[in-house]
């Protein structure tokens, strides 16, 4: 039975509105980066809270909202997950990754240890749904890979705009993460994002960014 019908109005703005909040916008999240030196000051845990639930109005493949986040601050279960975590990675830096890939990575400076694992206050690992219980039975998600995509996204949005520094680690393979934190196998380790403040003496790569005119088309080539 399709769902009654609401009204739907946003605000009417000018351009000259548009175009000064798409500066002011433009400036906040181009400030973000992936911060790979976390300080160990707490966050409020109401505060992630809330962030998550920014990340859950995200649009999703029939609105099933196919994604869990979990949020992990007891120290050693962010041990555990370290350790599991620089296992795969220094495997991975060691032999499974190409030599491509390699170079591609040398300007970020990142190797198979990650500390931050452990010092971040809060671990966030989002694990997309691949089914789940709907009205009492198994069913298949629609779009999972696309929704997490976006649910993540959001997260990463709400993070920067509350303050929070982020970093979107995806150790691979992640199949440890399902099983240190109980997940069932239909749901899949997505990203892991550590989430808290840079430290003090915290750094990133200063990088040239590919221009946006190599990104942006209109209409046909
Ligand atoms: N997962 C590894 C390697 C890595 C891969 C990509 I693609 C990055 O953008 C950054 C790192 C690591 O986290 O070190």
């Amino acid at each position: 039975m399709p769902a009654p019908m609401i009204p739907y109005e946003l605000p009417r703005r000018d351009v000259s509105w548009q175009l000064d909040r798409a500066e002011k916008l433009f400036d906040e999240m181009a400030g973000r980066r992936s911060c790979r030196h976390f300080s160990d000051r707490p966050v409020d845990r109401q505060v992630i809270e809330q962030a998550i639930a920014v990340a859950h109005t995200a649009p999703s493949g029939a609105n099933r909202k196919p994604w869990r986040f979990v949020v992990v601050d007891d120290p050693a279960i962010k041990r555990e997950i370290r350790l599991a975590a620089e296992a795969e990675e220094r495997e991975s830096y060691d032999r499974r990754m190409t030599a491509d890939w390699l170079n591609a990575l040398e300007p970020l400076g990142t190797n198979w240890e990650k500390p931050f694992l452990e010092i971040a206050p809060f671990l966030v690992v989002i694990f997309r749904l691949d089914s789940q219980m709907v009205e009492g039975r198994m069913q298949r998600s629609y779009y999972p890979i696309e929704s997490a995509g976006l649910a993540s996204g959001f997260f990463l949005m709400a993070c920067h705009a509350l303050g929070l520094a982020t970093l979107t680690h995806t150790p691979s393979p992640m199949n440890f993460l399902r099983e240190i934190l109980g997940r069932p196998s239909t749901e899949k380790p997505f990203l892991l994002i550590p989430v808290g403040y840079p430290a003090d003496d915290c750094v990133v790569p200063d990088l040239e960014k590919k221009p946006l005119a190599e990104a942006l088309q209109w209409n046909r080539q």
